[in-house]
């Protein structure tokens, strides 16, 4: 291999001085010319040896821009750490002999959380259930530090929500600053432990479950663009997609009464898999049901209702009814 490649060098070295020679010899009239003298000096130096250690260096250079080639720069919503793993994948033991039950966002609407796992665990009669949250656990509800212990105690996974990064945020603000004060709606986060934080923390963006060909996400995914380049910001904030060109760019604006559509159209309406995505963040939407994508924020802390599917076992959507409007849409 090696010999080949001084071979080829060695070859593109005689057209070169050739060329060189003969050309340079005619454009640099006087043989004591600057040019002249370049041309005979590189000619000197241009033996077999030079060849190799300019053909290592060379290959050195390629190595090293592979390794350390620089990759882009990622970041979050508010610049606060990433968990250890930001995608993370169940595989075929995880999942063994379980039901899988994917649920909506709780924002601390505890009771409601109870009831529906309660009505899960009678559907799956007997069998055990695996809950999997979309995110948004916590902020806006009642009962914000019990569904974290809750959840934090069973057999489950979380992926992060927007809220899981606004409180890690004011948390972070709070350990940096002592005299910083949080928003009043954020005091109940006052009550959480140094674990409640780590468990926070180590909440991923993404869960993929390859046997059930599906991702778990809090907000959604760009269409075409592989999970781990898609943008921190996004999987927690977007909503909608828009067209800039050939470009599909992902916007959180708010849907209310068709305004957006057809301009910005719901991502899950636009993303064609090959998985199929289970996402919340997106209440006045509700139930939202395409080909490869399901929103299941059907906005339980406004007095709608708290839903969860089931991804095998049973497959079907169930929900209850909140017990009040705890927060003004
Ligand atoms: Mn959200």
């Amino acid at each position: 291999m090696l010999t080949d490649i001084i071979q080829l060098l060695d070859n593109i070295k005689q057209i070169l001085t050739c060329w060189c020679a003969g050309y340079w010899r005619e454009i640099c009239a006087k043989k004591g010319s600057r040019c002249y003298r370049a041309v005979h000096f590189i000619h000197g130096i241009w033996d077999k040896k030079t060849l190799y250690w300019l053909a290592m260096f060379f290959l050195v250079v390629f190595i090293w821009m592979l390794i350390y080639r620089p990759k882009p720069e990622k970041d979050n919503r508010y610049s606060i750490p990433f968990p250890k793993e930001c995608h993370i994948e169940l595989n075929e033991e995880d999942v063994k002999n379980k039901i899988l039950f994917v649920i909506g966002d709780v924002h601390g609407c505890f009771d409601e959380l109870v009831e529906l796992l309660h009505l899960a665990e009678k559907e799956a009669t007997g069998n055990q259930i695996l809950p999997i949250f979309v995110g948004d656990l916590i902020n806006k509800g009642p009962k914000n530090v019990e569904v974290l212990r809750k959840v934090r105690s069973m057999d489950a996974y979380v992926v992060r929500g927007n809220h899981e990064e606004v409180v890690l945020r004011e948390i972070l603000r709070q350990k940096l600053d002592e005299s910083y004060e949080s928003q009043f709606k954020y005091n109940w986060a006052k009550e959480l432990t140094d674990e409640d934080i780590s468990y926070l923390q180590e909440l991923p963006y993404t869960i993929s479950i390859p046997l059930f060909n599906s991702i778990i996400v809090h907000a959604g995914l760009v269409p075409e663009v592989r999970l781990e380049d898609q943008d921190f910001r996004n999987m927690v904030s977007m909503r909608n997609l828009e067209k800039h060109g050939d470009k599909l760019v992902a916007t959180s604006k708010v849907f209310k009464e068709d305004r957006l559509e057809p301009e910005s159209p719901p991502w899950g309406s636009v993303w064609k898999g090959p998985e199929h995505v289970y996402y919340g963040h997106d209440a006045t939407r509700k139930l939202q049901i395409y080909a490869r994508a399901t929103g299941l924020d059907t906005g339980c802390v406004y007095g709608g209702e708290l839903t969860g599917i089931f991804l095998n076992g049973p497959k079907k959507i169930i929900s209850v009814k909140a017990r009040k409007i705890y927060k003004q849409p």
